[in-house]
């Protein structure tokens, strides 16, 4: 059987912003496991990774920040590069979709979709934002529901009661961008027939899926689709960030971000080995039947991996007569949160790839995420959690293992693995065990269970340990030397398996442990071998894990939902007399009702300076009417009376957000009288 060829992909991170954890245990980490434990198989494989640097968030940013689209994809295409690096992940390249070399790629198979008449034009209304002078994107776009009310709906469906409307019938659209109203523009756009594509495509996850195995999450997904119906999509924007449409009358046209984005694994295999010299080399993974391609991604792109990806490299087959692959799996990994909530930069929530990297070493983070993926479920990161990871089984199991062995080996045998001597059961079990663990854990990997596999690994270290804790060198040192040789070589070839298995997981202990032991890798079906001749000398011992001090951890965890605005404060100050214009007084509630068609406001009736006032608060998310009645709030009894929902208002309620955006009113006991003044 000749090599097996591979084409791994992660998916292509948005250059808009840092990398975090969630992103490593998703798309990152179990590809590079498995890409690094392919290679000590001895399998010819090609991990292909970049940056996305397309799509209107990019532009959004740079117009907050002032700066050029270019200015915020390099920033952030180096820093996650960077990450990575100290990550360790190994990928033979890592790309970025601003390349010359992606744009023609993705280019020319929009011009074949055009010259086989695959593509349609056309015609429809969308919202423009004047201000912004530009087309709002769905998700850009809010208003009230046309059928239910729903204050959040967005231009054209309605996430609350499930509509789908013309956007003309939205009612009090705005723009998230401007804040405006936008307008309703006539534009044009290119349309794929996906819906053309239904009944291969089912068949194509079917088969794969039967022949594969894929994952239940994924298979389930497709299958939600396909029941939908495929519907033709515009694959074409109004914008000037982005792959230009290579069309006559096209300008201030770019494809869509996920209709080029894909393309991007192939333009940057491309370039891979254009920097190598080697041109087409490229085809002979990308257009060889042999090769398995495999796409590594998060729960939420698996549709542009089942479904658009495939359709658009099935409608290039169909037009051309070199053929690409389609991906073989897509093991796609549900979400890691972060002791117990989601991610938030803005709410300070979780912490950077850079950061965490600055402090902790790779391969603990890599351990501690990797032997809690979230492969069939979400899971959390929690500080305590890696802590543990990281002490008890890092470097209390494994760690201590290797000391203790190496130890024994400098004190008792000069540093040279001893003579294998007569073998007892216990010995004969240890080699046996050693002998079946690549193969197990292998299989494992083959098949995607990256955490099981991790979980193996410990137990061939925990197994060592055992062992060693059985054969009890430290007394038949005083009796019979040979024995207690066999014993320390033994130990020794458990690390040299232990090494090798462990590589893919944490790749920079592994080094540091061949170079102590003074030697390399095998091949992976190897590796449970006795790999060590005795006389062999082995290295002086490094120290491989630190313990993590509670100190250090409780540090982190208070940091929790710290945002920016504590540590950077840059007020529009005013002076007292300014401030002494408000005037907060003490308000009881009389009485709270829910408004029919809103969710987010309350009309309250309160007593305070000057009797009894309308309020209308914009708290009905977090407060059931009958929790506040009888309350004491603060409110600004000064405000100008204004209209909401038709109804006055006169005054407002004061209260603060929490880490979760959840609101809090301001306030105070009974003993302070209604209508005083809060100074
Ligand atoms: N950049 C979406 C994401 O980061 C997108 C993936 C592209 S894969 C071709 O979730
Ligand atoms: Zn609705």
């Amino acid at each position: 059987m000749g090599k097996e060829k591979f084409i791994v992909t992660s998916a292509l991170p948005y250059a808009n912003g840092p990398i975090h954890l969630g992103h490593l245990s998703g798309a990152y980490l179990p590809a590079d496991i498995f890409v690094r434990y392919k290679r000590l198989t001895g399998a010819d494989i090609l991990y292909i990774c970049g940056s996305d640097e397309h799509g209107v968030p990019i532009t959004i940013t740079a117009d907050k920040e002032k700066i050029t689209p270019q200015e915020v994809i390099d920033r952030f295409h180096n820093s996650n590069k960077n990450a990575f690096e100290k990550f360790g992940m190994s990928f033979d390249i890592y790309s970025r979709t601003s390349l010359p070399i992606h744009h023609e790629t993705a280019q020319t198979f929009f011009k074949s979709y055009h010259t086989q008449g695959l593509l349609t034009e056309q015609k429809s209304l969308q919202f423009y934002d004047e201000k912004a002078k530009m087309f709002l994107p769905d998700r850009y776009v809010e208003g009230t529901c046309p059928k239910c009310g729903y204050e959040e709906a967005r231009s054209d469906e309605c996430e609350k009661c499930g509509s789908l409307y013309d956007p003309k019938e939205l009612v009090n659209p705005k723009s998230k961008i401007s804040g405006e109203s936008p307008k309703l523009k006539e534009t044009s756009h290119w349309f794929f027939p996906l819906g053309k594509f239904q009944e291969r495509l089912k068949k194509y996850v079917d088969e794969q899926n039967k022949k594969f195995n894929w994952k239940d999450n994924v298979a389930a997904y497709c299958k939600g689709w396909f029941k939908d119906g495929l519907k033709d999509r515009a694959v074409t924007r109004d914008l000037d960030w982005g792959v230009k449409v290579p069309l006559e009358n096209a300008d201030g046209k770019a494809l869509y971000v996920w209709f080029e984005a894909v393309l991007g694994y192939i333009s940057a295999t491309k370039e891979l080995f254009a920097k190598r010299g080697e041109d087409d080399e490229w085809k002979k993974y990308w257009q060889d039947e042999n090769t398995r391609y495999i796409a590594f991604i998060g729960k939420d792109n698996v549709v542009f991996h089942t479904i658009i990806f495939p359709a658009m490299l099935m409608a290039w087959n169909d037009g051309n007569k070199e053929k690409f692959l389609l991906p073989e799996n897509v093991p796609a990994n549900e979400f890691l949160n972060f002791e117990g909530k989601k991610f938030s930069k803005s709410r300070g929530w979780g912490i950077d790839v850079e950061e965490f990297l600055n402090l902790f070493p790779a391969d603990s983070l890599r351990y501690a995420l990797a032997s809690n993926l979230p492969e069939n479920k979400d899971t959390d990161f929690y500080w305590k959690e890696f802590q543990l990871k990281n002490n008890s089984e890092l470097a209390d199991i494994f760690g201590n293992f290797i000391n203790r062995t190496f130890t024994f080996a400098h004190k008792h045998f000069n540093g040279q693995v001893p003579e294998l001597g007569q073998l007892k059961p216990i010995d004969n079990e240890m080699i046996q065990f050693l002998n079946d663990a690549p193969q197990k854990i292998g299989n494992l990997l083959d098949t995607y269970h990256v955490k099981d596999a991790v979980f193996e690994i410990m137990n061939v270290a925990r197994a060592g340990n055992k062992y060693f804790n059985d054969s009890e060198p430290w007394k038949s040192i005083k009796t019979s030397k040979e024995e207690c040789g066999t014993t320390i070589n033994i130990c020794l070839q458990t690390i040299f398996t232990l090494a090798e298995l462990f590589e893919p997981v944490i790749p920079f202990s592994s080094r540091k442990i061949f170079l102590m032991l003074n030697t390399r890798a095998v091949k992976w079906s190897e590796s449970g071998k006795m790999n060590l001749n005795s006389g062999h000398k082995i290295g002086d011992a490094y120290i491989l894990f630190t313990k993590i001090e509670d100190a250090v951890i409780e540090t982190q965890i208070s940091k929790l939902g710290v945002t920016n605005e504590i540590a950077e404060y840059n007020p529009v100050q005013i002076d007292y007399e300014q401030f002494q214009k408000i005037d907060l007084r003490v308000a009881k509630v009389l009485s709270a009702e829910n408004i029919k068609k809103s969710n987010k406001l309350l009309k309250l009736e309160v007593e305070s300076v000057g009797g009894k006032r309308q309020i209308i608060a914009g708290i009905a998310k977090h407060y059931k009417p009958e929790d506040i009645v009888g309350k004491r709030v603060v409110i600004v009894a000064n405000l100008k009376p204004a209209k909401l929902f038709g109804l006055e208002s006169e005054g407002m309620v004061l209260a603060a957000e929490d880490k979760n955006g959840k609101l809090e009113l301001v306030s105070l006991s009974d003993e302070i009288a209604t209508a005083s003044k809060v100074k």
